[in-house]
């Protein structure tokens, strides 16, 4: 099968709502979208990395780049016709796994589309129903997001994950334990604070978390040894674990007790699938964490989340939560249990709307060998 032409997108999607978290603020999802055009079919990919570097070090330029100047160089030579020959090809690249996983959330399309099946076969899923929740942005004050939250049980999310950061987070998840006693409830640190701040992190002890992800820095995991034993609560790792070897690591020293698989932050579905395994042998729970991807890259996540050891619910919610429009069609919508359906179509299983991925398109190239 022979790699035609691959087409980059630079996007720009607004928000329905503007996304805060301790450390950054989104008004809208700019990532790159790929179109891989191969033997007669057309398959689909996204990079998850956005606008900021606040998150990893990955922006939407520089996947573009990474993309430009070395992985489409070198897969228009190896001409892949395996997830295990797009590896190799560009194994001597290091770094930017956000750029590597976009290419290869195509080439799972593009290969499960060939074989005739979907993406979540192709992966070893199953079921047609993955749990999820729902993630909520920094709110200008806590009665607004005592509001949100409400709103977002109305629509029938029955997981809730708040984003928190220092001065406030203990009182805000403390209104939303009382306002919702029984809810399920997590929050996110996303890297803002230090293994001094370990006194005060055991406050949020007392409010019945699911977990806490990311508290100290992004690329720690030795502190976060230090920290997970003085907590009740788990420690779940998500911008510190890039492959199987930092999941093991940060098992074997006892840094964390859940681990939060995103493909992007891997390098794709291939290596989220390792960390997946390597957790569920050792029956440790994993949950699939979101980037605020569009339909395309949601397809994938719902896919892959459809894996035996992903027990905990997503981050991936309806599009409706993130868009106006969704750049897919049909959009994905909440289940009345909480759950998205995963696509049973081939390949990815959504239908592109490449009318609105020209409309959102700041850039736009198209490559050849
Ligand atoms: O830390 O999980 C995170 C979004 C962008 C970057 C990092 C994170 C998030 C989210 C959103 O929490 C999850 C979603 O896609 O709904
Ligand atoms: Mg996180």
């Amino acid at each position: 099968m022979h790699i035609d032409a691959i087409t980059l997108y630079h996007l720009q999607l607004p928000y329905v709502a503007p996304f805060q978290t301790s450390r950054w603020t989104e008004l809208d999802r700019e990532c790159v979208i790929l179109r891989v055009q191969a033997g007669g079919l057309t398959a689909w990919g996204e990079c998850t990395a956005s606008k900021n570097c606040a998150y990893s070090y990955e922006t939407t330029k520089t996947n573009w780049l990474i993309l430009e100047e070395f992985i489409l160089p070198a897969v228009f030579k190896a001409q892949p016709d395996s997830i295990e020959a797009y590896r190799e090809a560009i194994s001597h690249i290091n770094g930017h796994p956000m750029a590597k996983a976009g290419l290869e959330m195509a080439f799972w399309d593009l290969f499960a589309q060939r074989a005739g099946v979907s993406v979540q076969q192709l992966l070893g899923g199953s079921g047609d129903r993955v749990k999820v929740g729902v993630s909520v942005g920094i709110q200008p004050d806590t009665e607004q997001l005592v509001k949100v939250v409400e709103g977002y049980l109305k629509d029938g999310y029955r997981r809730v994950k708040l984003k928190i950061k220092p001065g406030r987070d203990v009182t805000e998840a403390a209104a939303i334990r009382r306002n919702f006693p029984d809810l399920l409830l997590q929050v996110d640190g996303n890297s803002v604070y230090r293994l001094a701040d370990a006194e005060h992190l055991k406050e949020l002890d007392q409010f019945n978390l699911l977990l806490i992800e990311q508290p100290l820095a992004h690329d720690d995991i030795f502190d976060h040894a230090k920290l997970q034993p003085q907590l009740k609560t788990p420690v779940c790792l998500d911008e510190s674990i890039t492959s199987v070897e930092h999941a093991r690591w940060a098992l074997e020293m006892n840094a964390c007790r859940v681990i939060n698989i995103k493909p992007g932050r891997v390098s794709g579905m291939h290596e989220g699938r390792l960390i997946h395994d390597y957790c569920h042998t050792r029956g440790i729970p994993v949950w699939m964490g979101g980037m605020l991807e569009t339909g395309i890259g949601r397809a994938a996540n719902v896919a892959l989340a459809s894996l035996p050891g992903f027990t905990l619910p997503g981050d991936i919610s309806a599009s409706a939560r993130y868009y106006a429009e969704d750049i897919i069609d049909p959009p994905f919508t909440l289940n009345a249990d909480s759950t998205l359906s995963v696509p049973q179509g081939v390949g990815l299983g959504v239908k592109v709307r490449e009318d609105l991925v020209k409309k959102f398109t700041l850039r736009e190239q198209e490559f050849k060998e």
